[in-house]
């Protein structure tokens, strides 16, 4: 059989099949992965606190993010369980207009994204910047579910998608690559899903 496949037994284009990651399969579903159940965020008392090591340096509430600049981006996600999806639709805030918003220059080279179900994951912050990685709070126009990390998650849709912590509550700025929670169990510190970044022994 030398037909490329999906899963789902759909036989894909050459198009799609250029936009498909090595050892990756197309979904149209959108696939709940969580280390636990959904937290329940009062956005009440939703915060986002940008701080470096333990020290914060910004911090907002919910709505003082809504007063940021709101942006789209729209493109192809990855997870490391091996499905993408094409054409997926989010908005949310840049992380360099978070930045700019607080006059923060990044104070190290690593980062920390902290969720509100004690999941973390480490970004480099060359990939959160150069409008690669936003506080997305929507998905396909409408607010983002709560099983898919709303009310706020982090998206850097060029890593694969562990990297996108749901249930964002801040980014903390480390000295050194900080291994998350995949991350500590066998993950890759990256996570390129081109160059198949999937466990730690991957180069
Ligand atoms: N806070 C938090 N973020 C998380 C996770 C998690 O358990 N907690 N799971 C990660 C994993 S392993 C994946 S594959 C994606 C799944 O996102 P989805 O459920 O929206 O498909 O979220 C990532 N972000
Ligand atoms: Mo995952």
């Amino acid at each position: 059989m030398a037909t490329t496949r999906g899963f789902t037994g759909r036989r894909i284009g050459t198009e799609s099949a250029r936009r498909l990651p090595p050892g990756q399969y197309l979904t149209h579903d959108f696939p709940v992965l969580s280390k636990g159940p959904a937290p329940t965020i009062d956005l009440a008392h939703w915060s986002f606190t940008i701080s470096h090591g333990p020290r914060p340096l910004a911090r907002w509430s919910w709505e003082e993010l809504q007063a940021l600049p709101h942006s789209r981006w729209a493109g192809d996600i990855h997870c490391v369980t091996q499905w993408s999806k094409f054409d997926t639709e989010w908005q949310g805030v840049w992380i360099d207009d978070l930045l700019a918003a607080a006059g923060l220059t990044p104070p190290t080279g690593f980062a920390l994204a902290l969720s509100y179900d004690d999941y973390d994951t480490n970004v480099p912050v060359p990939d959160l910047l150069g409008g690669r990685a936003m506080v997305a709070t929507h998905f396909g126009g409408a607010p983002l579910a709560p099983e898919h990390g709303g009310p706020a998650r982090l998206l850097v849709p060029h890593l694969y998608l562990w990297k996108s912590a749901k249930w964002l509550r801040g980014l903390r700025f480390t000295e050194r690559d900080e291994a998350g929670f995949w991350e500590l169990r066998g993950y890759h510190m990256y996570g390129d899903p081109w160059r198949q970044q999937r466990y730690s022994d991957d180069p």
